[in-house]
């Protein structure tokens, strides 16, 4: 098996996962360990898998390591809204044309692909009320990232039906639990009070999220590998909705300090009001279960994953809040 971006935080997750669900199982990371890459994710696993520092751009490294493997599991990505409203050109070459570049290797060799992807290439839903996303929803992304992960989706859709490539897609929910990196929400915030920072709400915090363990989402991606329908797409999700103020609050409960120990900080643009996933076709298809649909549960076994391991994050820290205090955020 081939994992592109096995040493970000769902790839790598998902890495530990596969190797302890198939003990036989030979495993090649590519990954070009960019600022949300790293080697440590993957300390606990190194004498059981290969990792290449390399760019799924690179169209001979591709080539080559596709050939030589059964089934590629795309996670490669810039994966940060905040970042493609920055700069959207990382995104474009990573998140575009790495996926053609990957999707004519799996053609030539005729491999087996699951490309992973998000539930913001819907756009947003009304703040009120129950709708969802189904398979059947429109595409109508926001943001510069997830305007690319579009266009990702579309590229493996079109390979699949103009030549048959053997492809399947999935989007996901926000995930959280262990390796994430100290830019998203619930990372931020965590280390923010670990280190004796106030956390930081965007706007109101009346968005409202989706909340899927990351190990949810692998489970699922895993069950696609052995039993999704060649072509389809599967959406994916816990059903658990909060609003990004509820989880802060929750948050800083677990780490013992007032609820309303933070700070609101200036809002996202283009900052999507509400995602959810209607995922009853992977539940009936593939009888797919989160086991973490409590949140608390999941939120509190994360915050104890951050207290224990400073030296994982702890590197991080500084450069990413000085990112964002150089956009007010
Ligand atoms: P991440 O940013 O933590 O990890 C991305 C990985 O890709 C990093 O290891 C990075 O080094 C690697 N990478 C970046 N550019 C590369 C390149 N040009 N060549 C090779 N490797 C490269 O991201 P994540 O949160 O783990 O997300 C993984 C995938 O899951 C992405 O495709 C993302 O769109 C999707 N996704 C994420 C979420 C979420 O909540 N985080 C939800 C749904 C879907
Ligand atoms: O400091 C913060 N304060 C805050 O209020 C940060 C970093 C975020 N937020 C808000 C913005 C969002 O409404 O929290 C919510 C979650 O923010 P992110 O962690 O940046 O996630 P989001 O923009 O929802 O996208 C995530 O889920 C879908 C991942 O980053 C994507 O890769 C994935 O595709």
């Amino acid at each position: 098996m081939l994992v592109t971006g096995g040493a970000g935080f769902i790839g790598a997750n998902f890495v530990h996962r596969a190797l302890a669900a198939r003990p036989g199982l030979r495993l090649t990371v590519l990954d070009a360990l960019t600022y949300a890459g790293n080697r440590d994710s993957l300390a606990g696993v190194a004498d059981r898998i290969t990792l290449v520092h390399g760019d799924v751009c690179d169209g001979d490294l591709v080539d080559a390591l596709v050939r030589d493997c059964d089934t590629v599991v795309h996670f490669a990505a810039e994966s940060h809204v905040d970042n493609s409203l920055q700069d959207p050109t990382p995104f474009l070459r990573t998140n575009v044309e790495g996926t053609f570049v990957l999707l004519e290797a799996v053609r030539r060799h005729d491999r087996r692909l699951h490309h992973v992807s998000t539930d913001e290439v819907f756009g947003s839903l009304p703040l009120r009320g129950d709708e969802a996303f189904t398979e059947q929803t429109p595409y109508d992304p926001s943001s510069p990232y997830s305007a690319t992960k579009a266009a990702s989706d579309l590229l493996v859709r079109a390979w699949a039906r103009s030549y048959g490539v053997r492809a399947t897609l999935s989007n996901c929910a926000n995930n959280y639990g262990p390796y994430q990196n100290v830019e998203k929400f619930l990372p931020r915030q965590i280390t923010n009070v670990l280190r004796g920072q106030r956390p930081k709400l965007y706007g109101t915090g009346e968005n409202v999220r989706e909340w899927t363990h990351v190990d949810d989402h692998n489970d699922a991606v895993l069950l696609i590998l052995d039993a999704g329908r060649l072509g389809e797409t599967y959406l994916i999700g816990s059903g658990a909705q909060w609003s990004n103020r509820a989880l802060l609050e929750l948050t800083l409960t677990l780490l013992g300090r007032p609820a309303d120990d933070f700070d609101h900080v200036p809002d996202r643009p283009a900052h999507d009001l509400r995602y959810a996933c209607d995922s009853g076709k992977i539940r009936r298809e593939l009888g797919w279960r989160p086991r973490w649909a409590d949140v608390p549960d999941g939120l509190a076994a994360t915050v104890d994953w951050y207290r224990r391991n400073e030296w994982w994050w702890g590197p991080q820290k500084a450069e990413t809040e000085a990112r964002y205090a150089a956009i007010g955020r």
